[in-house]
């Protein structure tokens, strides 16, 4: 190793430590090493491995600083976060743009040089007493052609324990590689903690160095804010495909069983707490992953992998009955983590879990009591609405055979879907790849959850369900959707769906399960095995297929009825949807691609043609 760095590397680490960094042989990383422990100033420094004793060292001292306290279950450990920091925090996100750099107007960003500074006096001193952990792991698969390596240095073990349990570790990968490889750098401190939680919520900065392939991420723990390759990854892998030509998503892969044992896998896209996860693990089917997915074209077929192999899943209604193979991980032994639970007596407690809660305990915002008003004056949950479990893959019973395999799976169809009370039908396919690009990815809106900070219920615009994530021009995010796999002969086919439809009177109009109808649907439709009506937004499906599908897979009567509220084209809605995606395009984005707008007139068109002959709300047997 180069003197100048191991000088300041070699007096804070042991002989072990510095023996395995050193055969890694890279400058670039020893550069981003050395500059964050003079920076941060770590008691010491722990370089992990893929070697378990290393990952046993992260965990244990994840307890030890109880960062995670040990649960009755053997394994099970719980984490909180501080009352401020209870999901992805968009406001304090921001792209550090260098001079003559500038993105769209949509992505929050500020000058390189002012952010760095702010981050320098945030960084500065802020791992005194504490030790540095250095950790390896791989986006993708290792050894795969989706594989990007990621070094990972935070001081909270915390971090390091979910990321062992998300991520494939790839320190092996690292000592493999040729050092002038690209690999992706996140530098992440809790800061100042009072009561194990990051204290200093308004101090709170996740910045994204585009120019460096970093990200930093000061005074959070919150996962989303911190485990460097979720969704901090995702905005420079989005970067990395523009430039190479293929797909970073937000989108679970899962294989849908079809007839004949026939198995086709779908990818999807929903803004969080929208059913992806749910989906992904729908009863009879498979999981590959339930949030992130890179698509490539490998021999003429649109591949994907999951960028992960653990699930940081949404916890409420985690229940016996709706969500069998997680919740069977959830109360055995084995590695959970679960995060801002109510706890009790060693035990978890969640919202929607199938029995009543305490009414004290220990949960996000201390000692908790029912009726407990939190530091803004609200009144608090018992388990926060975001409160979340961390599992790994490989323990559900559901897992895909092809989980880890380095060319991914092909991929028969992508659903885009968000949550919307009254415009679209619960399933529809698109005409062709650019009527689903455009009309379902680039038009996806969503009422949004508690997944991020800020008011719930506000119908938001978000492509692709990616918005928050893009670090491209949108209009160039476009592009590179409707281009890719362009000179395939076959391309996946785009579905999009609602699991949110109400009635006048505020009633959903699906059952949680019907999901699992719609996906047999499309799986069928993928082969070419069911017809489809044409309405003016895409093909939907026949009642009869329905029906029949109702009854084979959830043993269930579909009345007529409940098709034709289900499927019946809301065309002031669908008129009122293009206008404020129209409006988005028009006013909010500078390179709108000029076919985005020809397909939504062509859309419009269709549905006012319809209006003329057959009034507002049409019912599919009058298609
Ligand atoms: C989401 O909110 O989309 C998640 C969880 O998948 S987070 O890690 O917060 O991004
Ligand atoms: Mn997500």
């Amino acid at each position: 190793m180069n003197k100048k760095y191991a000088d300041t590397l070699r007096s804070r680490m042991d002989d072990d430590s510095f023996a395995k960094l050193d055969v890694l042989a890279n400058d670039a990383l020893f550069a981003f090493i050395a500059d964050a422990v003079r920076l941060c100033a770590p008691e010491s420094i722990k370089v992990c491995t893929d070697d378990p004793a290393d990952q046993a060292h992260v965990r244990q001292l994840a307890i030890d600083n109880r960062e995670e306290l040990p649960l009755n279950i053997e394994g099970h450990t719980v984490h909180f976060d501080g009352y401020f920091d209870q999901g992805r925090d968009k406001q304090v996100t921001k792209y550090l743009l260098g001079k003559g750099i500038s993105l769209d107007k949509n992505l929050n960003s500020m000058a390189r040089e002012e952010g760095l500074r702010e981050l320098h006096t945030l960084f500065a001193g802020s791992m005194a007493g504490r030790q540095m952990l250095v950790l390896f792991f791989c986006l993708g698969p290792t050894n795969s052609p989706f594989s990007i390596p990621c070094a990972q240095i935070t001081d909270s073990a915390y971090v390091g324990h979910s990321e062992y349990m998300m991520y494939r570790s790839a320190y092996e990968h690292f000592k493999a590689m040729d050092p002038s490889e690209e690999f992706f750098r996140f530098l992440h401190t809790s800061g100042r903690l009072v009561d194990n939680v990051s204290a200093d919520a308004e101090k709170k900065r996740i910045y994204i160095d585009i120019a460096d392939n970093t990200v930093y991420s000061v005074n959070t723990q919150y996962a989303g804010n911190t485990m460097g390759l979720k969704k901090l990854a995702l905005r420079l892998a989005i970067r990395k495909a523009d430039r190479e030509g293929w797909l970073a998503e937000h989108m679970f892969v899962m294989g849908v069983r079809g007839p004949r044992g026939r198995k086709t896998y779908f990818t999807g896209a929903f803004p969080s707490a929208c059913g992806k996860t749910s989906t992904a693990m729908l009863p009879g089917e498979t999981i590959i992953g339930d949030d992130l997915a890179y698509f490539r074209v490998i021999d003429g077929q649109v591949r994907a992998v999951n960028v992960e192999c653990g699930i940081f899943g949404i916890i409420r209604d985690v229940n016996p009955e709706d969500d069998p193979l997680i919740h069977k991980v959830l109360t055995r032994p084995g590695e959970v983590i679960f995060g801002n639970v109510l706890v009790k007596d060693g035990a978890p407690y969640w919202e929607g879990m199938g029995r009543a809660l305490p009414s004290e305990g220990i949960n996000y915002t201390g000692q908790w009591y029912d009726g407990k008003v939190g530091p803004d004056g609200k009144e608090t949950d018992a388990s926060h609405k975001n409160a979340r479990y961390t599992i790994r893959i490989a323990d559900l019973d559901n897992r895909d055979e092809k989980l880890d395999d380095p060319l991914g799976v092909p991929v028969g169809g992508i659903i885009y879907g968000g949550r919307d009370s009254d415009t679209s039908v619960p399933v529809t396919e698109s005409f062709d790849w650019a009527h689903g690009i455009i009309t379902m990815g680039a038009s996806l809106e969503s009422e949004t959850t508690a997944a991020t900070l800020g008011a719930e219920g506000v119908r938001t615009f978000n492509l692709m369900s990616n918005l928050d994530f893009l670090a491209i021009p949108l209009g160039k995010y476009i592009r590179n959707n409707l281009h890719f796999a362009d000179d395939l002969p076959q391309r996946p086919r785009i579905f999009g769906t609602n699991y949110f439809l109400r009635d006048d009177n505020g009633r959903y109009l699906n059952g949680m399960l019907d999901k699992s109808v719609w996906i047999k649907w499309m799986e069928l439709r993928v082969h070419g095995d069911v017809e489809a009506i044409e309405a003016p937004t895409g093909l939907i499906p026949l009642y009869d297929d329905l029906k029949r599908l109702f009854a084979e897979v959830l043993r269930k009567d579909y009345s007529q009825e409940a098709y034709v509220k289900q499927f019946t084209i809301r065309i002031p809605e669908n008129l009122s949807k293009l206008h404020r995606i129209e409006n988005i395009y028009r006013h909010d984005v500078a390179d709108t691609p000029a076919i985005l707008f020809e397909v939504l007139s062509a859309q419009r068109e269709r549905l006012e043609a319809l209006m003329k002959t057959a009034g507002e709300y049409v019912s599919p047997f009058d298609l």
